[in-house]
């Protein structure tokens, strides 16, 4: 049920102690090593000495990607190469990746927390477990790897794509758990039932997904799908990759590894530091990477953090789902819209599939927004009547929701495109 249980259920204090001193000595590991902090912290008159009680953390400049990117592809490392044992980069979608660099120790570090998450959602050494994540540059699949490793549960590395073969390792294997996308799972279920294998052949019961986020109605519909428990876990690159949160079986929140990464919510557009409680933008400072360090790092994610000791007795304080990310958010008709409130609507109308797409275009200065969906059933569209009907109650329940009337278009079933990593819901047609 643990995997550092004298860790995981600190009390609070404690907690708070521990990363108090751990950020000002990280305070002084990022002045003494890293040039970029050195001035930066220079500038702000900030001193570990300044730092002396956890909220004084906000003396301390924010670090952004640009921060990152200005310094590609290591500037920002505080060990030179020799100590730096792995190499990882986020693609990016436009320009160069952002490069992230490990030492032994982040390494072990990194094996640690992801084998915590992994055991607080349901992973034991009994398991069989696929990692359908794309091996490579991309922290996913070697993140979730090398801590499956650490708890002796069965890898299987069949890292992403192929899936009629994903689908017959899956049967053949006996795997009992998934790690991908949850969009990805979705579409294996998808494959696997074309291709007549039955959920009762499979062994699977655990899905440990990340990397992108997925309302609690679409994980309905990947638990469907294949018949399992779904979980949720969530990190980022320029963090160290996967393991900086995960849900555990009550699934009331993603436990922070607090004594690795200090979580702060600030408003995105002021930068102001926000109450504890409060949703806005994620800020994290991990307090013990040696390789490449971050100070204040906006992850532009959008999230509330919950400080109450949780059922499972864990004590680390739990990360919302992701609600999406300040740059996934649009504006229609000066209306802020997140996706996943869009894909909340969908998937309560079960005439349509959890496949979507939202296109947004500009005329003059106004953006619209078309949602496209998949209808579950292809004889619907000889029946016109009852298309416009259904467009029309899709349309209604979106209004409901976020007060605007979208264009919907119904396609037929599995024409939209498929994804094997992060899904991308949003086609962006606004500058051509
Ligand atoms: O996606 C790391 C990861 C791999 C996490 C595997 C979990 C499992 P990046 O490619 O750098 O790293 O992307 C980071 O993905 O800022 C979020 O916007 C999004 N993201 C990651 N996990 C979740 C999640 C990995 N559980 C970006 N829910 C982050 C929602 C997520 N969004």
């Amino acid at each position: 049920m643990f995997f550092q249980k004298d860790i995981e259920t600190m009390p609070r204090q404690e907690i708070e102690k521990m990363q108090l001193e751990r950020l000002r000595r990280m305070v002084k590991y990022c002045y003494d090593n890293v040039p970029f902090y050195h001035e930066r912290l220079t500038k702000a008159k900030v001193t570990p000495e300044k730092i002396k009680q956890l909220s004084d953390i906000r003396y301390i400049p924010y670090t952004t990607k640009d921060d990152i990117r200005d310094n590609y592809p290591f500037g920002l490392f505080a060990q030179p190469m020799k100590n730096i044992v792995r190499l990882h980069a986020s693609s990016g979608t436009t320009g160069k990746p952002t490069v992230v660099g490990y030492t032994r120790n982040d390494l072990d570090m990194w094996s640690d927390v992801v084998a915590r998450l992994c055991v607080a959602a349901g992973a034991t050494d009994e398991d069989i477990v696929q990692i359908c994540f794309g091996y490579g540059l991309f922290t996913g699949a070697l993140g979730l790897h090398y801590g499956l490793e650490k708890i002796g549960a069965t890898v299987i590395p069949s890292s992403s794509g192929n899936t009629q073969k994903q689908v017959m390792l899956l049967k053949d294997f006996g795997t009992t758990a998934i790690v991908s996308t949850p969009s990805y799972a979705l579409y294996m279920s998808e494959v696997a039932h074309d291709a007549g294998i039955t959920n009762d052949q499979l062994k699977l019961r655990l899905g440990l997904f990340g990397s992108e986020g997925c309302t609690p109605e679409m994980r309905t519909a990947v638990e469907q799908g294949f018949d399992l428990f779904a979980t949720d876990n969530y990190g980022m690159s320029e963090l160290i990759g996967p393991g900086v949160s995960g849900e555990c079986t009550y699934r009331e929140g993603m436990h922070i590894a607090e004594d690795h990464f200090l979580a702060e919510i600030i408003d995105s557009n002021t930068g102001e530091v926000l109450e504890p409680g409060a949703t806005g933008e994620v800020v994290i400072t991990p307090l013990t990477k040696e390789a490449f360090p971050l100070l204040r790092y906006r992850t532009k994610d959008i999230s509330r953090i919950n400080y109450e000791p949780c059922k499972c007795g864990r004590t680390m304080a739990r990360m919302d789902k992701i609600k999406g990310r300040c740059d996934d958010m649009l504006k229609i008709k000066g209306v802020n819209v997140f996706p996943s409130q869009i894909e909340s609507v969908l998937m309560t109308i079960p005439q349509i599939g959890p496949h979507y797409q939202l296109v947004v275009t500009r005329k003059g200065v106004m953006d619209n927004l078309e949602v496209k969906v998949e209808l579950t059933d292809n004889s619907l569209l000889e029946q016109y009547a009852e298309l416009e009907t259904l467009q029309h109650t899709i349309q209604d329940k979106i209004h409901t929701v976020l007060g605007l009337m979208l264009k919907i278009t119904l396609v037929e079933p599995k024409t939209l495109e498929r994804f094997q990593g992060k899904a991308q819901r949003i086609l962006d047609l606004r500058n051509q």
